[in-house]
C-alpha cells in the first residue's frame, strides 16, 4: 500500500472491494446512467447497500457522462454513496474530459457535503473498456489539480480490483509529486525587518494558507517568546498560531526536559523565559549547581560580569550541559549588523573547553524536530531563508532544499562562496510564482 501527503491530502492505493471500506465517508460508484444495479462496481454496491439504495437512486435518475450525484449509503458502513457515470471508451467523446469531469464533480459534491474521506474505483476501466493506464493518470491529475478546492476532503483512496492495475496505480503514486511539498519559513529577513514588513509577504504566507501546503515558521530568535511573535506578525497582517512557530527555547525545553533535567541557568532575555516553565531556573545569582547552561541572545544585555558568571557555573563540577539556543553569528537591524548568539557561545566553549549542544539553526537536530512537527519527508521540503549559513546551508545538510531571499542579512557576496542555495529570490512576494513553476 502506498500513501502519499500531498499538500495535507493523504492519497493512497490499495488492492480491494469498493464495498470494503468501512474506514472511508464515501464511496463512489461507477454506475450506469439510470443509476440502477448493474454488474461491475455497480452490482457491487447495490448489492451491498440493499434496495432502498435503487429507490433513493430513482428520482436522481438519468445522469450523464461526467455527471455525479449522492446518496445515502443505506447498509453500506460508509455514509455516503457519490454515483459517476464514465465515458463508454470508444463512444463518449471528449473521453478524457468526461473522465476528469467524473472525479472533480465527485469530489466537489463531496466538498459540498463535508465529507473527509472518499473511495474511487477505477472509473469506465471495467464494462466501459477505458484503458486503465490512461485512466489512471487521468484521475490522479484531477485529484491534484482539484486540491486548492477539496474543503474537507483530506483522505482519498483508489481501490483496484485486479493485482495488475493495483500495481500500475502504485508506481503512478510513487512516481507523483515531484514538487517540494511543505516549507521551513525563517521569519526575521524573510516577513520582516526589524519593525518593517516585507513587501508581499504577508500576501505569501495567505497563498500557503489557501493552497494548503504545510508550513513552519523556524526562527532562531531567542529574544522574545511565541506569544510576541504571534502579535509581530499579526501586525505585518500575518496571522499564525504559536504552535506554527519552532524556535530555540522550544526545541531547548524539550530536549533540557528529556536530557538535563535539573536546575537551568537561564542566559536569556527575560521575556523568553516563560518558553521554559516546565523547567526549574537556577538562582540567577549562583555560580555553581546548575545542570544546563543555556545561551540566547541576550544582545546589549550582555555584560563581563554576566558572561564570566556563565563561565564559571561551565566551570563548576559537576560540569553542566552548554546549550546554544542557535549558532546565528549577527542579525540586520535597521541600524546595522548585530552580534547574535554565536559569538558569545563561541567564547564559553573556548574559555570552558566544552562543546556546545546546538538547539536552532543551522543544527540538523533541529531542522529535524521541526519537520517532525510537520510530518514531511525532509527530501520533500524546503528552506526559505535570509542567511546563506544558518538557513541555507543548515537546510542543505539536513537533507531539504535551501532557497535564498535577497532581503534582510543578504548581501551579494553571499552568492560568491562555497554554499550554492538552491534558488534565489528577489523576496518572499516571489515565492507563489516560483513555486507554481517548480
Ligand atoms: N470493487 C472495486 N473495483 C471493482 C469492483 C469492486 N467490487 N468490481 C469491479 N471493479 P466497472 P465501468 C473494477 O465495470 O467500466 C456496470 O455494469 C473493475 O475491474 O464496474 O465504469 C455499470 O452498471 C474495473 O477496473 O465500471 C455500468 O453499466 C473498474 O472497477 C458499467 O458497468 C470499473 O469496472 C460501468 O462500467
Amino acid at each position: 500500500m502506498t500513501i502519499r501527503k500531498i499538500k495535507g491530502l493523504a492519497i493512497e492505493c490499495v488492492q480491494g472491494n469498493i464495498v470494503d471500506q468501512p474506514d472511508m465517508d464515501a464511496i463512489v460508484n461507477a454506475a450506469n446512467a439510470r443509476l440502477l444495479p448493474g454488474g461491475g462496481v455497480a452490482g457491487a454496491i447495490h448489492r451491498a447497500a440493499g434496495p432502498g439504495l435503487e429507490k433513493e437512486c430513482r428520482p436522481l435518475a438519468p445522469i450523464h457522462p461526467g455527471e455525479a450525484v449522492i446518496t445515502g449509503g443505506h447498509n453500506l458502513p460508509n455514509r455516503s454513496v457519490i454515483h459517476c457515470l464514465g465515458p463508454v471508451y470508444g463512444k463518449d467523446e471528449p473521453a478524457d474530459t468526461l473522465l476528469a469531469d467524473c472525479y472533480r464533480n465527485a469530489l466537489r459534491i463531496a466538498a459540498e457535503h463535508g465529507i473527509r474521506s472518499v473511495a474511487f474505483p477505477a472509473i469506465s476501466t471495467g464494462i466501459f473498456g477505458y484503458p486503465v493506464e490512461a485512466a489512471a493518470k487521468i484521475a490522479l491529475k484531477t485529484v491534484l489539480d482539484e486540491l486548492p478546492r477539496l474543503s474537507s476532503v483530506n483522505h482519498i483512496r483508489f481501490v483496484l480490483f485486479s493485482s495488475t492495475d493495483h500495481l500500475f496505480y502504485e508506481r503512478m503514486l510513487g512516481e507523483a509529486k515531484t514538487k517540494k511539498q511543505a516549507l521551513l519559513i525563517d521569519l526575521d529577513g524573510v516577513l520582516y525587518v526589524g519593525d518593517k514588513a516585507i513587501t508581499g509577504a504577508a500576501e505569501a504566507v495567505q497563498w500557503l494558507d489557501e493552497e494548503k501546503i504545510p508550513y513552519l515558521f523556524v526562527t532562531n530568535t531567542s529574544s522574545r517568546p511565541r506569544s510576541a511573535l504571534v502579535e509581530k506578525l499579526a501586525r505585518f497582517g500575518i496571522i499564525t498560531d504559536e504552535a506554527v512557530i519552532f524556535s530555540p527555547p522550544v526545541a531547548a525545553s524539550q530536549w533540557l526536559k528529556a536530557h538535563a533535567p535539573g536546575p537551568a541557568a537561564l542566559f536569556v532575555p527575560q521575556a523568553t523565559k516563560t518558553e521554559f516553565n516546565c523547567l526549574e531556573e537556577l538562582d540567577p545569582y549562583t555560580e555553581s549547581g546548575a545542570s544546563s547552561v543555556v545561551i540566547g541572545d541576550l544582545g546589549e544585555s550582555w555584560s563581563f560580569p554576566l558572561l564570566n558568571r556563565a563561565f564559571r557555573l561551565l566551570m563548576a563540577e559537576p560540569r553542566p550541559v552548554l546549550v546554544a539556543l542557535g549558532m546565528t553569528r549577527y542579525w540586520r537591524g535597521p541600524d546595522g549588523f548585530h552580534l547574535d548568539v554565536a559569538p558569545f557561545v563561541k567564547a564559553l566553549e573556548h574559555a570552558a573547553d566544552c562543546r556546545a549542544v546546538v538547539l536552532g539553526k543551522p543544527a540538523t537536530e533541529f531542522f529535524e524536530a521541526g519537520l517532525a512537527i510537520l510530518e514531511c519527508p525532509t527530501a520533500d521540503t524546503l528552506m526559505i531563508g535570509d542567511d546563506i549559513v544558518g538557513d541555507v546551508h543548515g537546510a542543505q545538510r539536513a537533507g531539504m532544499q535551501g532557497v535564498l531571499v535577497r532581503t534582510g542579512k543578504f548581501r551579494p557576496q553571499d552568492l560568491d562562496g562555497d554554499i550554492k542555495p538552491d534558488a534565489v529570490l528577489d523576496s518572499i512576494a516571489e515565492l507563489p510564482a516560483w513555486w507554481e513553476n517548480l
